[in-house]
């Protein structure tokens, strides 16, 4: 049956995702929870959403006994996305982060050298996509906010070692994770019955191809986990260009960079305005000016279409790398 969820129920999901502290989560998912259309379909969500709330209320108590405030891991976005990467201890995360932005976190042959998220930025093409560098996940220990770092996160790199049961290292994480419920989906935005806040669509990176046994350890990776997820292999420490990989994750991001112009000027081509994969001229129109949206007529295009400067519509799809000029 399908759950039918409203405006309303969304708006208290967005808020409780957003929420900086447990106790605002806390009032995020009660509000969920009175507005959630009660019936069948939504028996196991409201179910979830109780279990949820008294977790919380229990993990808010021993906080607060502590004398630490409730907060929760939170780094603030930055650029066209961010990118939380993630995975066990000595996987090449900060290898990554290092290889692929300016930043100079510490790499180090002994787990647990990162202890605190650090963020740093990529620059692909002409924007910037913020990647968030964390503490490994791991049996032994995992930061308490790490999950909520990687809910608040538009997309997971989970970077494991093909020298070493890549496979198994993925499990570990993935279970952990659940544990927390925190879902790592290959593919995004599905939705099962389960609390679709808790899902972050996750691409898994091999790290290490230049080691020997890296070779069969991938094969092994692809057979156990190359249905679900994307899997991306890359050597952190001795590849030269990532522009592929650069690639890949901002078409993970589902984002396109949109430029604009005035009639009779040349257009800005400086810094395009980055929208979500779907979004419309009119939405493009809103980014620019809120009064924009609400004088616009119709807008001529330069890119995708069929010639250059054909008009469009406000309902009009746009592509990454369009030209926009707003008639009023
Ligand atoms: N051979 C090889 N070693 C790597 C590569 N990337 C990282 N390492 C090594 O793996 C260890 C852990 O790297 P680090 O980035 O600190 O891992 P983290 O704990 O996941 O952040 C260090 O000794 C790195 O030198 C790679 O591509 N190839
Ligand atoms: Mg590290």
């Amino acid at each position: 049956m399908p759950a039918n969820l409203t405006p309303q129920y969304f708006s208290a999901e967005k808020r409780w995702r957003e929420a900086p502290t447990i106790e605002d989560q806390i009032a995020a998912l009660r509000e969920m929870l009175a507005v959630i259309p009660k019936h069948k379909g939504t028996d196991k969500l409201q179910g979830d959403l109780k279990r949820r709330i008294a977790k919380l209320q229990i993990e808010a108590k021993t906080q607060r006994k502590k004398g630490h405030r409730a907060q929760i891991g939170h780094v603030p976005k930055e650029g066209a996305g961010q990118v939380a990467i993630i995975g066990p201890p000595n996987a090449g995360k900060s290898a990554l982060v290092k290889a692929v932005t300016h930043a100079h976190p510490e790499v180090a042959s002994y787990p647990f050298s990162t202890q605190k998220p650090a963020a740093a930025m990529m620059p692909y093409k002409d924007i910037q996509i913020q990647l968030v560098d964390t503490p490994a996940i791991s049996d032994q220990y995992t930061v308490p906010w790490l999950p909520n770092l990687i809910r608040l996160a538009d997309l997971a790199l989970l970077v494991v070692d093909l020298g070493r049961d890549p496979a198994g290292q993925v499990k570990l994480v993935i279970d952990h994770m659940e544990k927390t419920s925190t879902h790592l989906n290959g593919k995004s935005g599905e939705r099962d019955g389960q609390l679709a806040i808790a899902q972050v669509k996750t691409i898994i990176v091999g790290n290490k191809t230049d080691l020997l046994q890296a070779e069969e350890n991938q094969r092994q990776l692809l057979q156990r986990f190359g249905q679900d997820f994307q899997v991306l292999t890359i050597s952190a420490e001795k590849q030269e260009d990532f522009a592929q990989f650069k690639e890949d994750i901002f078409q993970a991001l589902q984002i396109i960079r949109i430029y604009t112009k005035e009639p009779g000027k040349k257009p800005d081509l400086e810094q395009p305005y980055v929208l979500r994969r779907g979004s419309t001229v009119l939405d493009v129109a809103s980014s620019v000016h809120r009064d924009f949206a609400g004088q616009l007529k119709f807008a001529r295009i330069w890119g995708s279409e069929k010639y250059d400067g054909q008009s469009v519509q406000k309902n009009h799809l746009v592509e990454d790398g369009d030209i926009i000029e707003f008639h009023l």
